[in-house]
């Protein structure tokens, strides 16, 4: 089987050769080679020199460039991967993030090995902080689980195995990747086309993920809208996929996962309470066309307490993604605020809980978001 690792950055250029060795030792373990593929934002830190430096076993092919696609961010640099990946001809393609510092050779053949197997998408599923991945367990896991059905943990983790046929599928649309897919979009653009179009799709247990984590209100906002956006963009399009799904499938796991309690991630618990407060001051005229009377109030309240359940935060998304269908809503920017709210509550709420106790949080907000999906279908 032919594999290919492909690796997008920006600005990664102490952490990069790790990631770009473990690959390469995983190619020549398991599958006798292959290649190793960066595509770089422009970086201005000799990432790409870290790429081409790496010490691989022979066997391994290592490429740097930098993508053409004149949109700045993952998004592009995964779509000229995915060039690369069909030019080569190869059998799978493996993408792993350039800032990860728990990655092992066998991380490569958890992800291409299932290919190999019949599956076309990978998912990866691994231990993270409690308080690392705050847009996928506030959002892209309880919203994915509840439209789609599909109990995939860690829908836009950013390391994925695709298939030679989903490749194509990914590159069938020249005009999506106009779009925020071209950006932090990507990664659930990626999981919603392969879910919502059938494809075969697996998790694969990896450990734990450590990597350069961010503060929320310190740098996530716009993650928060591409992500957003880009859910609700695929809302639209897949409406056939997702509307009459009530139920709440497992998706098969790949090997064993293991415990252990990953190193903690920093949060700014105060910043996150006054960017909530302040940011919805500033998008209050537009918040209140977007939510119903009764989200509203609760918002309001929840602004105060910073209590803020379930069931009112798949409001808050449910009353944004039907906005969205209206034109009323042009981006998921104006629900950054509540975003942070939502996230300083399950800070207070996880304060002296261990990771695996905070999951059960988690996987409890995506029956949740099941249990209320009727109000989206209702407003949609
Ligand atoms: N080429 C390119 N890669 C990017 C850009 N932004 C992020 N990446 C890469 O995408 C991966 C994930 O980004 P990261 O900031 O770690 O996001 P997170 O882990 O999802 O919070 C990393 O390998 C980054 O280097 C960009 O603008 N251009
Ligand atoms: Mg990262």
């Amino acid at each position: 089987m032919k594999v290919m690792v492909g690796i997008p950055s920006y600005n990664n250029g102490d952490t990069i050769s790790f990631v770009v060795e473990q690959a390469a030792k995983g190619l020549e373990k398991y599958f006798g080679g292959g290649l190793v593929v960066n595509a770089d934002g422009g970086s201005s830190d000799g990432t790409r020199d870290a790429v081409l430096s790496a010490r691989v076993p022979d066997g391994v092919e290592v490429r740097s460039f930098v993508y053409k696609w004149p949109i700045p961010g993952k998004g592009s640099a995964m779509k000229e991967l995915m060039e690369v990946a069909r030019d080569e001809g190869v059998d799978a393609l493996v993408f792993v993030d350039s800032d990860l510092r728990s990655i092992t050779p066998e991380w490569i053949y958890k992800f291409a090995k299932p290919i190999e197997d019949g599956y076309d998408f990978v998912a990866p599923l691994y231990i993270r902080h409690k308080w690392d991945g705050t847009i996928t367990n506030n959002i892209a896991y309880p919203m994915t689980a509840a439209l789609y059905g599909k109990n995939i943990r860690q829908p836009i983790g950013g390391d994925f195995g695709v298939s030679a046929k989903l490749i194509d599928v990914y590159l069938g649309d020249e005009e999506v990747w106009k779009t925020d897919v071209a950006r932090f979009g990507v990664d659930i653009f990626l999981t919603t086309t392969a879910i919502a179009n059938d494809f075969r799709v697996i998790q694969t247990a990896l450990g734990l993920k450590i990597h350069d984590p961010k503060d929320p209100a310190a740098s996530l906002g716009p993650m928060f809208n591409q992500v957003v956006g880009t859910l609700f963009m695929l809302m639209v399009r897949y409406e056939d996929a997702w509307k009459e799904v009530g139920t709440l499938e497992a998706v098969p796991v790949w090997g064993e996962l293991v415990k252990g309690e990953p190193e903690p991630v920093k949060v700014t618990l105060s910043l996150l309470k006054e960017r909530a407060r302040e940011l919805f001051s500033e998008n209050e005229a537009v918040l209140q066309k977007v939510l119903s009377e009764e989200t509203l109030k609760g918002v309001m309240e929840a602004l105060k307490t910073f209590e803020f359940d379930d069931v009112l935060w798949s409001h808050v998304l449910y009353d944004g993604a039907a906005a969205y269908r209206r034109g009323i809503l042009k981006n998921a920017e104006p629900l950054i605020p509540l975003y942070f709210a939502k996230t300083a509550d399950f800070i207070e709420k996880t304060m002296e809980m261990s990771t695996l106790e905070a999951e059960k949080l988690i996987e409890e907000r995506a029956r949740v978001f099941l249990e209320e999906k009727t109000y989206l279908t209702e407003k949609w």
